[in-house]
């Protein structure tokens, strides 16, 4: 039997797109919250009130709980009950998980663990790598026994791994009310985990061993590239048919049990379009649907391009409107973003061409173009009206500002729109 721990400080190593909204959430239930960034700048802008990333609500909610101290940056980690691992897991050359961030987080971190404490790794990471940020503590800090997998006897230091599993653009809400599958390195840190996570959690804390809790979260996201896939293909079956696509699945989604997803110009992020290779990196051969959704998936941005190329070469085209650059709708985030990728491969091969083809991106989340089109001279960042006003409309991202154009202002327009906001009566006047 553990017994009861008060988790009066939690120290939040990584202060990006999960760490800034936990801290908001665990300091909202009360509980003191030392924020951590290796970048001094994201330190001095939160512990100024301020807002380093784009996420309904969090600013002001972040701004408050700063002024009143329940939360404080620095560079390095200090003293705390619970240490949350929040930093990003990207992938290597080969598709193979980069777990530098979480090793250096655990490095920062293991000089100030103290008996009792909790670490969880919030991280998404492959199979077993909780337990090897375990072993990594164990060897930074021999004075202190650290869980082990199927150990009974309660350790100094607890591990454990709790995905996120939020949704940007809902996360505060989403971060309180989702369910929690929070994974144990022993059985100790499988309960400790629970009673922290119950502390500002609504939904259900689901108790299990690491690597259930970690294939879980590759799971999930996994289970929705394949999803998004499915959708992406179908559109290509549509094209061939002749057929609108966006007809077709909101029929198809009246039958009870039917509920195709979107096709879109990608699937970008940096969580599904990442995740899967954890999975496939590990088990290639077992993983084919799974190998074969991702390569559906990031082979997406190439074919608009080509539908974008061919109608060049079937109308009159000098300028091309290109409408959102962000990874989703109504996101400032713009990593791994599809949109992006079809702007700067769009750019490069209407250079190569010789084509006098000037692109006119709008994307109301940004105030410069990203570093993906540094150099590409043909692409300028222009407002909403002028975009419109191209002989081409490529719609990429539909943000609320471009949902909101109506249908006819793009009429007499050559029209790619990859997210069906004008629709197909539209696409007739193209
Ligand atoms: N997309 C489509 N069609 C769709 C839905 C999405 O093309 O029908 C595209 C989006 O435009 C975007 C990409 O997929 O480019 C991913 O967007 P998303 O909204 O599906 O997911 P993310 O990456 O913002 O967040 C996902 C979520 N996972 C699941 O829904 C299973 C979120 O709950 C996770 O916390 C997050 O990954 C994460 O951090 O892992």
């Amino acid at each position: 039997m553990s017994k009861p721990r008060r988790f009066e400080t939690c120290v939040i190593v990584g202060l990006g797109y999960i760490g800034l909204p936990t801290a908001v959430v665990v300091a909202r239930s009360g509980t003191k919250v030392i924020g951590v960034d290796i970048n001094q700048r994201v330190v001095d802008t939160v512990n100024a009130g301020k807002c380093p990333i784009e996420e309904p609500h969090l600013l002001e909610a972040l701004a408050d709980l700063v002024q009143k101290g329940l939360i404080t940056c620095q560079t390095t980690p200090s003293n705390g009950d619970v240490y949350i691992i929040a930093v990003p897991t990207p992938f290597t050359g080969g598709y193979k998980p980069d777990l530098t961030y979480v090793e250096a987080a655990t490095r920062s971190l293991a000089p100030v663990l103290k008996s009792g404490n909790l670490v969880i790794v919030e991280s998404t990471i492959p199979v077993g790598a909780t337990e090897q940020v375990a072993r990594w503590i164990e060897v930074l800090r021999p004075d202190l026994t650290c869980s082990r997998r199927g150990s009974k006897t309660v350790p100094d230091i607890l591990v454990a791994h709790c995905p996120e599993r939020v949704l940007p653009g809902q996360m505060l809400k989403e971060l309180v009310e989702n369910d929690r599958v929070i994974g144990g390195v022993c059985d100790t840190a499988g309960k400790v985990g629970q009673d922290f996570y119950k502390t500002f959690v609504t939904g259900n804390c689901l108790v299990t061993d690491t690597r259930t809790a970690e294939l879980c979260k590759l799971s999930e996201n996994s289970f929705r590239d394949v999803n998004i896939a499915f959708a992406n293909e179908l559109a290509e079956i549509c094209e061939d048919f002749g057929i609108d696509v966006w007809e077709l699945i909101s029929l198809a989604n009246h039958h009870p049990r039917v509920n195709i997803l979107k096709p879109g110009p990608g699937v970008g992020g940096h969580c599904i379009a990442v995740d899967p290779w954890f999975i496939v990196s590990a088990l290639g051969e077992k993983a084919r649907l799974i190998r074969e959704a991702r390569w559906i998936n990031s082979g997406r941005p190439r074919q608009i391009v080509r539908k974008v190329l061919d109608a060049i070469d079937a109308h009159k085209i000098r300028t091309i409107g290109c409408f959102g650059l962000a990874y989703k709708p109504d996101v400032d985030d713009l990593r791994e973003s599809p949109a992006v990728e079809i702007v700067e491969y769009l750019s490069r091969e209407l250079h190569m061409l010789g084509r006098d083809i000037e692109l006119r991106v709008a994307e109301p989340f940004v105030d410069k173009l990203p570093h993906e089109l540094d150099g590409a001279h043909n692409v300028k960042l222009v407002g909403t009206e002028k975009a419109l006003d191209s002989d081409l409309v490529l719609m990429l991202v539909d943000h609320k500002q471009f949902r909101d154009v109506p249908a006819s202002r793009v009429n007499g327009r050559v029209v790619i729109d990859t997210r069906g906001v004008w629709d197909a009566r539209t696409l007739a006047n193209g």
